[in-house]
């Protein structure tokens, strides 16, 4: 069990509060992983002042020189995958082969910022007025805020700080409560890959005496947060009323739209990796299969055979498909919602009930739920429910389908599957989500291609690519007059 610290101006240092949080194995809460500090606002205020303190030297770091750093924690992060993976199966609960896959994510997601940081590029553009130089510089906004889910502990982190720091920001990063270690691990690999000191700070504790206090210290310029409305929500006003950046990316309710001539075994297998990979604790989840009335017994039938052969476990046995979900609270809010969508009158296929079997008692599993014959106005249908719980929507037509898919208050991601080039692209337009998938998964991303969604899902600028270097600078213009003094007009 490691004691973790808080990471403050280059030094770890344990919280004054002397109140501690437990980092429980959710496949097994015998095991405490680690114990993180519950830390005061005047720690949280005390990082944020590192940060402003480590912004003009690390500004002034030439971005390629920065991106040397980001070279060196590439290798480091290759180097120290396993231990990481591991670490965050052990707290979070995802397989091992789901640890293995985000690590990898998040070492492409670095080996891309490390060669952004020679691409920080600006434009020039031609003025209207004679003898005149117009061009674009990006420059950092400054000291910056990142505070992050639980979900995807070592990817979204390193996805917020990466593009911060090649732009020439210094960080604060506040992790979940419930994944304190892989945050160490991280900050740990910044630290001995040569960031100089108060550039990347961490701060361990609760939303309202952490996250508050950064987001409205006067030096924090800009908020990149991940995690539910409702905390992003908050974090957004707080940041409207000082007048900085702010990019939330919140929850989601994904759809699937299987039309009547679509590859059934392949929307099956999507329906299953999209619902239940991660324990369906990702906001890209597919929450809803919306499916032409003419194909959905068969698919339904097909959906809960292919289900029969998950095996829920132990993250890292390699036999399992689907680990526990996060803690106890996560577990409630599955088995409440598979009640909600019985008395609603939905009709529970299989899965939903608390697995306890012989060692597994201890931890919080759930089988995965397929409901059918859901109303798209069901609470099971318009709520994200961050677990294993997949709800069939069975619609007449492609229009209605395409109706209910986009009857929610969410966008972030939709499949569609169908070989109708036609429909494809009627979709494809009509959709409303940030990503739309054509004949693929809900699911996952890439280092440079952005990510996020609109509607509720999203507010500010998307994550990943190049656009994420967008969020993380302000943008210059810059006039050159070179006519000598004899300048012929004037802007309007
Ligand atoms: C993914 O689908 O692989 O919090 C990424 C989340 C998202 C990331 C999902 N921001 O689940």
């Amino acid at each position: 069990m490691r004691i973790l610290k808080n990471f403050i101006d280059g030094q770890w240092t344990d919280s004054s509060s002397g109140r501690r949080v437990p980092d429980l194995n959710p496949a097994d809460t015998s095991e405490v992983v680690a114990e993180a500090p519950s830390s005061t606002a005047a720690e949280a205020a005390q990082a944020c002042e590192a940060a402003a303190g480590a912004f003009d030297g690390w500004r002034r770091t030439p971005a390629p020189v920065r991106g040397q750093i980001l070279y060196r924690v590439h290798r480091r992060m290759e180097e120290r995958r396993q231990e990481l993976a591991e670490a965050l199966t052990r707290e979070e609960g995802k397989t091992i082969g789901e640890s293995r896959g985000e690590l990898q994510r998040a070492i492409n997601v670095i080996e891309f910022y490390a060669g952004q940081a020679r691409r920080i590029t600006g434009e020039t553009i031609p003025s209207e007025l004679p003898g005149n130089f117009c061009y674009t510089l990006k420059q950092p906004v400054g000291p910056v805020a990142v505070i992050t889910p639980w979900n995807f502990p070592v990817a979204i982190p390193i996805w917020k700080i990466a593009p911060a720091l090649v732009s020439g920001n210094t960080v604060v990063f506040k992790p979940a409560s419930l994944t304190p270690l892989t945050a160490a691990l991280i900050v740990e690999i910044f630290a001995e890959c040569g960031l100089p000191t108060g550039v990347l700070n961490l701060v361990y504790g609760g939303g309202r005496e952490v996250g508050d206090t950064i987001v409205r210290h006067p030096a924090i310029r800009a908020v990149s947060f991940t995690g539910s409305n409702d905390v992003g929500v908050g974090l957004y006003t707080a940041a409207a009323a000082r007048g900085i950046k702010c990019q939330c990316e919140m929850g989601g309710k994904n759809p699937i739209v299987i039309l009547g001539d679509a590859d059934l075994d392949l929307a099956v297998e999507s329906a299953i990796q999209g619902a239940f990979g991660s324990t369906g604790q990702r906001c890209t989840a597919t929450s809803r299969a919306v499916v032409e009335e003419s194909i959905a017994s068969e698919f339904v039938e097909r959906l809960h055979a292919r289900a029969a052969s998950l095996v829920v476990g132990n993250g890292l046995d390699p036999a399992t498909s689907i680990g526990p979900s996060v803690d106890e609270t996560q577990l409630d809010t599955v088995l409440e919602y598979v009640g909600i969508g019985k008395s609603e009158g939905a009709r529970l296929v299989r899965g939903g009930d608390r697995v306890a079997d012989s060692g597994l008692d201890r931890g919080f599993f759930v089988a995965p739920a397929i409901f059918d014959h859901v109303e798209p106005g069901m609470r099971i249908a318009q709520e994200e429910i961050f677990g294993p719980v997949l709800s069939v929507i069975r619609a007449p037509d492609a229009r209605t389908a395409l109706r209910v898919a986009n009857g929610v208050k969410f966008g972030l991601s939709a499949s569609i599957y169908t070989n109708d080039v036609p429909s494809m692209f009627r979709f494809v337009d009509e959709l409303e989500a940030g990503i739309i998938h054509v004949n693929s998964p809900t699911v996952g991303g890439e280092a440079h291609i952005p990510f996020g969604g609109m509607k509720a899902t999203g507010v500010g600028l998307r994550e990943m690519g190049s656009v994420a270097i967008d969020f993380y600078t302000e943008l210059k213009v810059v006039y050159v007059d070179y006519t000598g003094g004899k300048r012929s007009g004037h802007l309007y």
